[in-house]
C-alpha cells in the first residue's frame, strides 16, 4: 500500500516518542513526510526537513496541507481527538497502536496493527525496497522551507507593539538544549507550536486533552522540582497567567529559578480569533485589562521586567542569569493574532481574489505560496527530468 500511494505520510503521536530513529528511517526509505500530533512536537528536531509539524487549528501550514493532500496515512501511536476532521477523507490508513481499543477509534483504518510503535516501524522498514522521491514528497519539503523562511522574515521586525517572532527568536537562541517548557493555553499554543525550534533533548508540556488555562505556572514548578539543573520556562498569555499568577509565591517560597514569560495582549486572544475569524460573531467577553504583571511579580518577591521590544526582552533574559529568584517578564505584545492554517486564503486557483487580497494584507502573507503550487513545480520538474533523460538516450 505504501509503495502504491502517490503521497504517503507518517502521522505519529506520543506513542512513538521512543521510536525517533525508526520514524526517520521509515520516512527516508519510503520518502514519507512526517506529521505529528501537537503533543508529539519534540520527538523529532524541528529542523528535520521532512518533519512538517502538526495538523489542526494550532498547527503550522505545511502539516495542515500535507494532511489534506495525502492518500495514505501510516498512523503511529496517535490518539488526537478531532483527527477525523484533519485529513483527506479518502486517504487510506494503516494504524499502529499498542492498545486495541485505539485501533479505529478516531478514524476508520484499512489495516490495523496491534503492536509497539518501534517494533512495527522496524518491521515495516525491513519489509520493502527504497522508494524514489515523489512530487508530493518534494513539494512537502519545499512547502516547509517556504513557511519557515516566511516566519523567519519577522524575527527582527521592529513593529510596535512587538510581534511574537522576535521574542521566540531570543528564546531559541538563549535556551539550552536541555530546556523544559511549560506552556499555558491560548495563542501561546499556536506560537510555541510554530515558532519554538524544539530539539529532541528538550522537554515540554501543555494541557493537551483538557486545554486548561492556568496550567503554565504550576507545570513549570513541577518541572523545576523534577529537573533542578535544567533551565525551565513558563510561557503564558495574560488571561492564563492571571488565573494562577499567585503561584509565583510558591516559586519564591521554594527558591525556584523559573523564567515566567507573560504575553500581554489585553485579550483572551485565542477566543477572540475564534469569534472574529473562524465563526464571524461579534466579540463577546474577551477583553481583559492591561495589567502591570512586573509590579505584581515584584510584590510577590520575584525579579521582574516589563518589555516592549526584542532588545528589551534580550536584556531581561541576559539579566535573569544574575539572579536565583523566579523571574517574571511581562511582554507587551501586539494585538495581531496568528491565523488559523485551516482557513487560509492564498490560492487563486479556487479562492476569491478579494478574500485573498484581504487575507494577505492582514497577515503580511505575500511570500506564502499554496501547497498546490509546490506540487505543480515538483511534477513539472520530474517531467522535465524524464524528458531530458529520454532525449539524452535518443541522442546517444
Ligand atoms: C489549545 C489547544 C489546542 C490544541 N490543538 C491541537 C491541534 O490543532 N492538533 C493536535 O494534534 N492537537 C491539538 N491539541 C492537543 C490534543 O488535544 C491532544 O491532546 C494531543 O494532540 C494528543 O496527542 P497524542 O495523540 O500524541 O497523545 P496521547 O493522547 O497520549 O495518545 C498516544 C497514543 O499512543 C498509543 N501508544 C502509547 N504507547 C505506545 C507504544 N509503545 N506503541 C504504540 N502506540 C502507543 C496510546 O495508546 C495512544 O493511542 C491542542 C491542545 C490545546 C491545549
Ligand atoms: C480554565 C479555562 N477557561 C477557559 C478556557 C477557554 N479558552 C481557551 S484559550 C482562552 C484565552 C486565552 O487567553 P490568554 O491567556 O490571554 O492568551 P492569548 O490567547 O491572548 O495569547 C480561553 C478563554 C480554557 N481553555 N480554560
Ligand atoms: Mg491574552
Amino acid at each position: 500500500m505504501i509503495k502504491q500511494a502517490k503521497g504517503p505520510i507518517i502521522y505519529f503521536g506520543l506513542g512513538a516518542k521512543h521510536a525517533r530513529k525508526q520514524l526517520i528511517k521509515v520516512s527516508e526509505k519510503y520518502k514519507m513526510p512526517l506529521v505529528s500530533s501537537v503533543l508529539a512536537k519534540g520527538v523529532l528536531d524541528e529542523d528535520y526537513p521532512a518533519y512538517l509539524g502538526s495538523t489542526g487549528r494550532v498547527a503550522p501550514k505545511p502539516g495542515v496541507e500535507a494532511a489534506m493532500a495525502t492518500d495514505l496515512i501510516l498512523w503511529v501511536g496517535n490518539d488526537v481527538p478531532f483527527a477525523s476532521l484533519l485529513f483527506n477523507p479518502n486517504a487510506k490508513v494503516i494504524q499502529i497502536d499498542i492498545e486495541s481499543t485505539k485501533l479505529g477509534k478516531r478514524r476508520h483504518n484499512d489495516v490495523a496493527i496491534l503492536a509497539d510503535a518501534k517494533e512495527a516501524l522496524k518491521a515495516i522498514y525491513k519489509a520493502g525496497t527504497e522508494s524514489k522521491p515523489t512530487p508530493f514528497y518534494e513539494a512537502c519539503i519545499a512547502n516547509k522551507k517556504n513557511w519557515t523562511e516566511w516566519q523567519d522574515s519577522f524575527k527582527d521586525s521592529s513593529e510596535s507593539p512587538v510581534r511574537p517572532e522576535p521574542i521566540f527568536d531570543v528564546l531559541n537562541k538563549t535556551a539550552s538544549d536541555k530546556a523544559v517548557w511549560a506552556i499555558d493555553v491560548g495563542n501561546v499554543n499556536i506560537n510555541f507550536e510554530r515558532l519554538l525550534d524544539i530539539k529532541h533533548t528538550m522537554k515540554w508540556t501543555t494541557s493537551g486533552k483538557y486545554a486548561t488555562m492556568g496550567y503554565g505556572l504550576p507545570a513549570a514548578i513541577a518541572a523545576k522540582v523534577v529537573y533542578p539543573d535544567r533551565d525551565v520556562y513558563s510561557l503564558s498569555g495574560d488571561g492564563g497567567y492571571a488565573m494562577l499568577c499567585e503561584e509565583i509565591l510558591t516559586q519564591v517560597k521554594y527558591g525556584l529559578h523559573i523564567i515566567n514569560v507573560v504575553f500581554s495582549n489585553a485579550t483572551l486572544g485565542f477566543i477572540e480569533a475564534e469569534q472574529r475569524d473562524d465563526t464571524h460573531q461579534p466579540l463577546s467577553g474577551v477583553d481583559i485589562p492591561d495589567t502591570d504583571w512586573a509590579t505584581i511579580g515584584k510584590g510577590m518577591g520575584a525579579k521582574a521586567y516589563t518589555v516592549h521590544d526584542k532588545a528589551e526582552f534580550q536584556a531581561a533574559i541576559d539579566d535573569a542569569k544574575n539572579t536565583d529568584l523566579p523571574v517574571v517578564i511581562d511582554v507587551k505584545l501586539t494585538h495581531k493574532m496568528p491565523f488559523t492554517t485551516q482557513h487560509m486564503f492564498i490560492d487563486p486557483a479556487y479562492q476569491d481574489q478579494k478574500q485573498i487580497d484581504e487575507f494577505v494584507a492582514k497577515y503580511d502573507a505575500q511570500a506564502i505560496k499554496p501547497f498546490r503550487a509546490f506540487l505543480k513545480d515538483a511534477k513539472d520538474a520530474q517531467l522535465a527530468k524524464a524528458d531530458a533523460k529520454k532525449s539524452g538516450k535518443k541522442a546517444k
